[in-house]
């Protein structure tokens, strides 16, 4: 079994639930926030810092590896672990979700989607077979189905053809995937904001039984309010004894409430994108590290944080850092950022531990305050 998922408890105050996710490159804590690295690298940070500011598992990238260097160049290598030089566990997302976001000219069928390279116009496929002989060369540790994220808003015809298509498509995936010892298989539920669709694709998926579920299609541009909601009637038709995996989504408003409602992984780009461009979490909300008030401001990034930033280099560095496109600084505040949502996930797991994760989001969001991230 590549990844056996073991529920500790379940929150007595809300539907979060504490667990340990075992795989090949060793065991996750859960709920759990997953770093991205897209392209076989999170953005300005070697492997042994992801390591050190505690990240158990990161997240990479089917079509972005497909695309460049190629999977065969990887599988050369030894696969993406080595690679890369990381030792701990990947997860790679299919590229059901960056062909759409990211390619040109795409023209989907059943078969699979036809596109060409946002890098040089190739003209490209990727079916659901591809999708995982892709990932069977990467050699992550978890590899995502194959499916379509419809965008937001989007007719109720379309959504319902295009989940029906990525049910479908993961039964193919299932078929084809010829390594299950070692890697992983989870399904993608879709079905846009609709119950009756999430239902239905959620009754296909768990039909053919996934060592784990996504929930994809989530955190496209529809309120936070409706993606809680969607939320609120889909994790219940997922089994209790598999993971749960919520697709894309970092905010730590989102990772409290998706935690509260019983998902148990997480991504997204936020932490690493904000921190290059000086935004910085903080447990008093976020801050924007290039403006003037930081000048003569020679406290840390964030009072109550012992990263490795934080330990050593003032605010006013920081900025002085950025304004002057210096790289380091850009590695202080990624550094600092990933720390800052790895350290809240230890955090809802101890909440959960003692039965008060809605306690713990109430006093969190009393300093970090309600805004939109
Ligand atoms: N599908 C896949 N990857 C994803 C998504 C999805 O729906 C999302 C949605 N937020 C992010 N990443 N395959
Ligand atoms: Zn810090």
């Amino acid at each position: 079994m590549a990844v056996r998922y073991e529920l500790i408890k379940t929150c007595k105050q809300s539907g979060a639930r504490l667990g340990k996710l075992h795989t090949p490159h060793g065991t996750i804590d859960t709920p759990v926030f997953m770093p991205v690295g897209t392209q076989a690298t999170v953005k300005s940070m070697s492997p042994e810092e992801v390591k050190e500011l505690g990240a158990q598992i990161i997240l990479s990238n089917t079509y972005h590896l497909f695309l460049r260097p190629g999977h065969e160049l990887v599988q050369q290598a030894g696969g993406l672990h080595s690679f890369m030089n990381w030792d701990r566990a990947i997860l790679t997302d299919s590229g059901g979700f960056q062909v759409f976001s990211l390619s040109e000219n795409r023209k989907i069928t059943e078969e699979g989607v036809q596109f060409r390279s946002h890098l040089n116009g190739d003209k490209l496929f990727i079916s659901p077979e591809k999708a995982m002989e892709i990932q069977n060369a990467l050699g992550s540790d978890i590899m995502m189905a194959f499916d379509e994220c419809p965008p937001y808003p989007a007719e109720y015809e379309y959504i319902k053809a295009s989940t029906e298509r990525t049910s479908r498509w993961a039964e193919r995936c299932l078929k084809s995937h010829n390594r299950p010892e070692d890697q992983a298989l989870f399904g993608i539920v879709q079905g846009g904001m609709h119950e009756e669709l999430r239902r239905q694709s959620a009754a296909d998926l768990t039909s053919l039984d996934f060592p784990g579920y996504a929930i994809g299609g989530l955190s496209v541009g529809e309120p936070k309010d409706i993606m809680f909601r969607v939320l609120d009637f889909t994790v219940p038709f997922l089994p209790q004894h598999k993971p749960r995996y919520l697709m894309g989504v970092g905010s730590p408003d989102a990772l409290l409430e998706g935690a509260i409602r019983g998902i148990d992984m997480f991504d997204c780009v936020l932490p690493t994108r904000i921190a290059r461009n000086g935004t910085v979490m903080t447990s008093q909300g976020r801050l924007v590290i290039r403006n003037a008030k930081y000048m003569n401001d020679f406290t840390p990034l964030d009072p109550n944080c012992d990263c490795y930033t934080c330990k050593n280099y003032t605010r006013a560095y920081i900025r002085h850092l950025h304004k002057a496109d210096e790289i380091f600084g850009v590695r202080l505040t990624t550094y600092h950022n990933l720390y800052f949502l790895v350290q809240l996930m230890k955090r809802v797991r101890q909440a959960i531990m003692e039965d008060r994760l809605l306690d713990f989001r109430d006093e969190f969001f009393d300093q970090y305050g309600l805004h939109d991230n």
